[in-house]
């Protein structure tokens, strides 16, 4: 039985039509993910640390010592972990604006939800081939808006802060759809966001006691 549990989706392949197509969910959780989750949890067994808390785990690839067992987790964990938080936080309901402490901190630290779009759009668009951009939050309630290439996240990257929302701009993600057109389905990606899932995600660091 696996350690690492795939996030079960609470909507159909088709329900984010038209802005995520069916075949592109489909693939991408039922091949992709899937994949990340079994490889991760392999990995993870054989190097002995399948207990470990999969954000713990990742903070700490140092510990692991085995070098191509460091770099499958590196891998598999961050992209079990990153499209864990992707799949819960996009919803047929999704789009429009967070309300609430969430909005205020996008105001403080980035002049407004247009400017904060524009920002993380950037991020997206600017990352060179494969990766994610991420709005990121650290205990307190600050925010962080970055990006990373290949699985990697700002956990990964020893950064204190924790992403609660990622735009995944590897090509699996879009290029069913919308081709060699990224700007296309970032600007797409909007209309499905789930504000209030992001929103809890805040909330559990803002929260939680600063270090
Ligand atoms: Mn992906």
């Amino acid at each position: 039985i696996y350690m690492y549990k795939q996030y079960q989706l609470p909507y159909a392949y088709e329900a984010l039509e038209p802005h995520i197509d069916a075949l592109t969910m489909e693939t991408h959780y039922s091949k992709h993910h899937a994949a990340y989750t079994k490889n991760l949890n392999d990995a993870a067994e054989k190097a002995g640390v399948a207990g470990r808390d999969i954000t713990e785990l990742l903070a700490n690839l140092d510990s692991i010592a085995d070098s191509g067992l460091r770099k499958a987790i590196r891998n598999n964990g961050g992209g079990y972990y990153n499209h864990n938080l992707y799949f819960s936080t996009i919803s047929p309901d999704g789009g429009g604006e967070p309300e609430g402490a969430l909005a205020q901190a996008l105001t403080r630290e980035f002049g407004g939800f247009a400017a904060f779009k524009e920002q993380l759009s950037a991020l997206a668009l600017g990352q060179f081939g494969s990766g994610w951009a991420w709005l990121s939050a650290a205990a307190g309630g600050k925010l962080l808006l970055s990006a990373s290439p290949n699985q990697d996240n700002p956990i990964i990257e020893g950064s204190s802060f924790v992403p609660i929302l990622g735009i995944d701009v590897w090509e699996h993600a879009y290029y069913l759809k919308y081709k060699n057109l990224r700007a296309d389905y970032v600007q797409a990606f909007y209309n499905v966001i789930d504000w209030k899932a992001v929103a809890a995600n805040y909330c559990l660091l803002y929260t939680s006691p600063s270090p």
